[in-house]
């Protein structure tokens, strides 16, 4: 909406503005000092583009919501989860972890996966043998137990055995998981093997498994992919949207399964964009009448100036959210930076955020909302 304001102070208590809104030119009085207090405090885009407030009632608005009869859905909102670690920000706090961080220790499993493994999130090497959790799951040994240790890299040679056939010894040859490739939906998984000597007859492919482990071998699946010199590569469907896969390359030497880094595949639904905004950086849309938002996990974003909001519905007839601060509140494109509040109901004014402080209009009570 575009509302352009003019006023001059001098004339006393009552003044008159005229804003075009859906093409109608209305003309309002309001008093001088409902706004005066606000006048060029704050750098908020809001606040500059909007420096005074114009009464709700001389709006004409068309196809509002049956607002008396919304029902919201407080205390049954999927639990925000800022980092998309699988674990809740609310579950966080009480694990001592960081909300914002995925992976709190920075030790390459996330804090999701930790719980899961039954690891310490908190501490790169859970066992505390010098080998850091991540390590151990991808060595197949227990980050959980000191006994259990990934093998040397070299292995130890025995002087009194035999000197090994002129083949290809497993142990010069590793298995290395490349980063997958994204093209829309589907995804495209490479390997490579390392070897001194010319590798014939050699399997390779991958696994994948909805588990870390690869324990659950209903989830595990093997995927031949031919060696073509010294890599390999296969395309693959992911069953499930928003759920995490984990791959790793392996290669068959010698009867012996050989297996690279495991690599983690996740894919986003397809997600209905409220606020008709448009994807401008990794996670980040923008819409020209709502302003900047982040996606978050399921119906939640961060919204730059409202900070978290649950989006309910979005349609041209108007959007339903929920902040902690404010509660429900409904908007559109057309009435925005207006918004109905549904308890107690009536319509705001969002003047911005400042300082971390929301400032509203309300014009039930006729006066500033601060939260
Ligand atoms: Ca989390
Ligand atoms: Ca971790
Ligand atoms: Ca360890």
């Amino acid at each position: 909406m575009k509302v352009s304001i003019k006023f001059t102070l001098s004339l006393g208590p009552f003044i008159f503005l005229f804003f075009s809104l859906s093409g109608q030119n209305v003309q309002y009085s309001i008093r001088a000092e409902s706004f005066a207090p606000l006048a060029g405090q704050s750098s908020s885009s809001s606040y500059s583009q909007f420096s005074a407030v114009e009464p709700f009632g001389g709006l004409s608005v068309k196809n509002l919501p049956d607002f008396k009869n919304f029902v919201g859905l407080v205390g049954q909102l999927p639990p925000l989860d800022q980092d998309r670690d699988g674990i809740s920000d609310s579950n966080e706090v009480a694990l001592g972890t960081d909300k914002t961080k995925a992976d709190t220790d920075g030790d390459g499993l996330t804090d999701g996966e930790e719980k899961t493994l039954g690891t310490n999130p908190l501490l790169t090497d859970t066992d505390g043998d010098g080998y850091s959790d991540y390590a151990e799951v991808n060595a197949q040994t227990d980050p959980k137990l000191v006994s259990s240790q990934p093998a040397p890299k070299t292995a130890p040679v025995d002087p009194v055995s035999p000197p090994s056939l002129p083949s290809t010894p497993s142990s010069e040859i590793s298995v290395i998981t490349l980063e997958p490739t994204q093209d829309g939906q589907r995804i495209t998984l490479h390997g490579q093997i390392q070897s001194d000597s010319e590798s014939s007859n050699i399997e390779t492919g991958f696994l994948l498994s909805n588990d870390i482990l690869f324990e659950n071998n209903k989830t595990q699946e093997k995927i031949i992919a031919a060696l073509q010199g010294k890599s390999f590569s296969t395309q693959i469907t992911i069953p499930e949207f928003d759920k995490t896969y984990y791959a790793r390359a392996y290669a068959v030497v010698e009867d012996k399964t050989k297996t690279g880094k495991i690599t983690r595949i996740h894919l986003d639904g397809p997600y209905d964009v409220p606020f008709n905004a448009k994807l401008v950086d990794f996670g980040w849309y923008e819409s020209d009448w709502f302003g900047t938002f982040k996606r978050a996990n399921e119906n939640w974003i961060f919204h730059t100036e409202l900070t978290w909001l649950y989006v309910e519905s979005s349609s041209s007839i108007g959007t339903w959210f929920w902040s902690e601060k404010l509660g429900w509140g409904w908007s559109r494109k057309d009435l925005w930076p207006y918004i109905w509040k549904n308890s107690p109901e009536g319509w705001v004014y969002f003047f911005g955020n400042q300082d971390g402080i929301l400032t509203f209009w309300d014009y039930s009570n006729s006066e500033f909302i601060r939260l």
